[in-house]
């Protein structure tokens, strides 16, 4: 075993070394690609004695100099004259006709120069350098020299808002994480980090004159003011970041030419600040769910002392984030309460307002007016721009769909493009791994594919108004595994960033993907993030399966009886017959010691069985979620119960005939997203069609089960309420018996 060990590892190095060699010809596997790369012959050689020179603005001196350190063990010797040996020498110059984020840089026999006319080009330039530096610059790996190419490289982003959204409030991230991935995002030459602050399920930053929005509305919990959700249990869940926390990752991310941009969540997803301060929501009987099955959510949009409430709050965020934009968040209101409540009914009355947006809009121009007063700009998710008028200096989130951006830079707003289906990392990778799925699957090369001006005819002006594009990570499902985050980031995050930084005639996606396992993953191994490996292509053609790797020279290891590949799996050849059941078929690749996800062959589900079955539950049900559903044999349609469920509650499936079948997989709730899952009851099977017995518990949502003999009747009973407003059933996943 130990020499199968040693085996791989040297086959994966050589891989990786051979892809280094066949890719340096594609701009040096450079990522985002430059506009102008133009390679020469030679090389210029860095040490810990390169003297270093800087002109005109210095303030990367500092971060500059603490990377090179962990490259070189030592930071550079700063010279105050251009060093006549050559060297590395950095030139911001105001007069010089670059745009403000783009860089010139030449190495040559003279060293390194680079040259921009403002800091945010020269510290883009220092990021492309790094890229070709040794990747200890990014791990602290200490190397005595660094070898680089000739090369002259002219370059400038495309758009002007390359950003990525973190959800810290379906999860909480501690402060160390969000350092870390702001170093991330700088490498990636991405210049903005929204921060979403503050949601239902938990509100994270300190503000000092309301202590309980973070006393209580940071936590959850069964004795909390916010219940248990997203996999958090019953035990005390949350966190929160201290005045004193934010100023320090503003601080950190300023010097990596990051924008930090904080969203308060207004008014709807506002469960945690209601939580907090009961009174802030409309005082009516609250039974309406929102569409993340939210009750008690909607801040209240008539009464006076809520302007009060969020003018002081926006006043000590106004001051902790120095960023000209403020996102006061507009989605997914469900206005049922304010159709409810007396006063908000009134001041609709009084307005002459027959539609409730009409006063989701007042709430977003108070707010709006509230944040001009402090010399914010306002940025709205999509649904602002119904129901009335905005300010000209109002930005659109267009996350539903591109076409909310294009409608916003009509009307004559900014907007940065994020629909959902390019851009919403959350979603899974595939119908396989974890994630949300309301925007389909997303896959790398669909998100490479998207060109935010692309599916419209703007005017240039308008044209002008689409400011970029930004990636978003809410974090439902982010509870586990351990990592999900960055699993579910990258590589998609380094393709956005080259959608957002890169023209789009120099964008190819065999050239990103050639440069990506080139070079760009190992990077990001480097600089300590985790990854998504493309699993390899499976094609199932006349009883063979062909099998291509992620790519060139990627391992493929195998195994035939469902269970995980591992290191010691075979190796599996390109092509290979058929001869057992498909199902149990599993393929997986590596890069280095990375793994894919494993899966199954390309329409194995048509396998699966569908018996003949009668659904029965004591669970009230109603029409579109009947129990019905989830014996329809369709995975995307489910029985919803009507109420949380409860000790005692059941669901059985009466099978026409005894059934015989190899395994039968029960899912509850929505596992995809640790949503109205069971977490506590069992699964009993009947043979002969009177008496039950238990065959499994079901503790985490679902369980696969072997039954020995045929059974008759499979029952899954409720042993105890699952902290959730609702109990969801899907379709049982019966196979066959294995073929022999
Ligand atoms: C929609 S995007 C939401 C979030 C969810 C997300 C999941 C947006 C403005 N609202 O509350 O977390 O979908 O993908």
């Amino acid at each position: 075993m130990i020499k199968k060990v040693s085996v791989t590892i040297f086959a994966a190095l050589i891989s990786v070394s051979n892809i280094f060699a066949q890719e340096r010809a594609s701009a040096l596997n450079l990522l985002p690609i430059p506009l102008h790369v133009v390679e020469n012959s030679g090389e210029y050689i860095l040490n810990q004695n390169t003297p270093l020179y800087f002109i005109g603005d210095s303030s990367d001196k500092e971060y500059l100099q603490s990377q090179l350190k962990k490259l070189f063990g030592t930071s550079l010797k700063e010279v105050n004259r251009v060093p006549k040996r050559g060297g590395v020498s950095i030139i911001t110059d105001s007069s010089l006709d670059i745009p403000k984020e783009g860089y010139h840089l030449n190495i040559g026999k003279h060293g390194v120069s680079i040259k921009a006319s403002h800091s945010d080009g020269a510290f883009w330039a220092i990021q492309t350098l790094f890229q070709m530096l040794p990747n200890g610059i990014y791990s602290g790996d200490m190397i005595t020299q660094a070898v680089v190419p000739y090369v002259t490289i002219d370059d400038s982003p495309r758009f002007a808002w390359r950003g990525f959204m973190l959800d810290v409030s379906r999860q909480f991230f501690p402060k160390e994480y969000i350092l870390k991935y702001i170093d991330w995002l700088s490498m990636h030459k991405m210049n903005k980090f929204h921060w979403h602050l503050s949601d239902d399920n938990g509100w994270r930053v300190e503000i000092k004159k309301y202590p309980y929005l973070t006393e209580k509305g940071a936590w959850r919990g069964e004795n909390e003011v916010t219940p248990p959700a997203y996999g958090s249990g019953k035990g005390r869940y949350g966190g929160f970041y201290t005045q004193e926390d934010i100023r320090e990752i503003v601080a950190y991310a300023k010097q990596r030419h990051v924008e930090v941009i904080p969203e308060i969540d207004l008014p709807g997803h506002s469960r945690s600040s209601v939580g907090a301060y009961p009174e802030i929501a409309c005082l009516v009987d609250e039974s309406s769910i929102s569409v993340n099955g939210e009750v008690s959510n909607l801040l209240c949009a008539s009464r006076e002392e809520n302007y009060k409430m969020l003018e002081d709050i926006i006043a000590e965020m106004a001051e902790l984030f120095p960023s000209e934009y403020f996102h006061a968040g507009g989605d997914e209101v469900n206005p049922a309460p304010w159709t409810k409540c007396e006063k908000c009914n009134a001041l609709m009355e009084s307005n002459k307002w027959s539609d409730p947006h009409q006063l989701q809009n007042y709430f977003t121009r108070r707010i709006e007016s509230i944040l001009l007063n402090y010399g914010k700009r306002m940025i709205g998710w999509n649904e602002v721009m119904k129901g009335g008028e905005l300010d000209s200096s109002t930005v659109v989130f267009a996350w539903q769909s591109a076409k909310y951006g294009f409608e916003a830079v009509r009307r004559g707003w900014d907007c940065v493009m994020m629909p959902g289906n390019y851009t919403y990392i959350d979603m899974q990778h595939s119908s396989y791994e974890r994630g949300h799925n309301w925007a389909g699957a997303l896959e790398l090369d669909k998100v490479y594919s998207y060109d935010p001006l692309a599916g419209d005819t703007l005017t240039t002006e308008e044209r002008n108004r689409v400011l970029g594009i930004q990636a978003c990570l809410w974090a439902e499902s982010l509870d586990k595994p351990a990592r999900q985050v960055e699993y579910q980031s990258f590589p998609r995050l380094s393709a956005i960033a080259e959608v957002g930084w890169s023209a789009q005639e120099r964008r190819d996606y065999g050239d990103f993907y050639g440069r990506l396992y080139g070079s760009h993953l190992n990077r990001l191994k480097s600089a300590g993030a985790i990854f998504r490996l493309n699993p390899p292509k499976l094609n199932v053609v006349n009883g063979n399966i062909e099998v291509i790797s992620p790519y060139d020279l990627a391992q493929v290891r195998y195994t035939i009886d469902g269970s995980e590949p591992n290191i010691d799996s075979p190796l599996a050849p390109r092509s290979l017959k058929l001869e057992h059941f498909p199902r149990n078929y599993r393929f997986k690749a590596w890069y280095l010691d990375t793994p894919s996800p494993a899966l199954p062959l390309p329409g194995v589900d048509s396998l699966l069985m569908k018996p003949q079955v009668e659904v029965t539950t004591n669970m009230p049900e109603r029409d579109r979620w009947g129990a019905a559903l989830a014996a329809d044999w369709n995975p995307n349609s489910y029985f919803r119960s009507t109420r949380p469920c409860a000790s005692g509650d059941w669901f059985n499936f009466q099978f026409a005939e005894p059934l015989s079948c190899g395994s039968i997989h029960i899912e509850t709730g929505l596992s995809n997203i640790s949503r109205y899952q069971l977490m506590d009851g069992v699964v009993e099977v009947s043979y002969d069609g009177d008496n039950f017995e238990e065959i499994a518990k079901i503790t985490d949502g679902s369980v696969k089960i072997v039954p020995e003999r045929a059974i008759q009747q499979l029952r899954i009973r409720v042993l105890a309420a699952n902290h959730e407003p609702l109990l969801v059933i899907k379709d049982l996943r019966i196979e066959p018996l294995l073929s022999e």
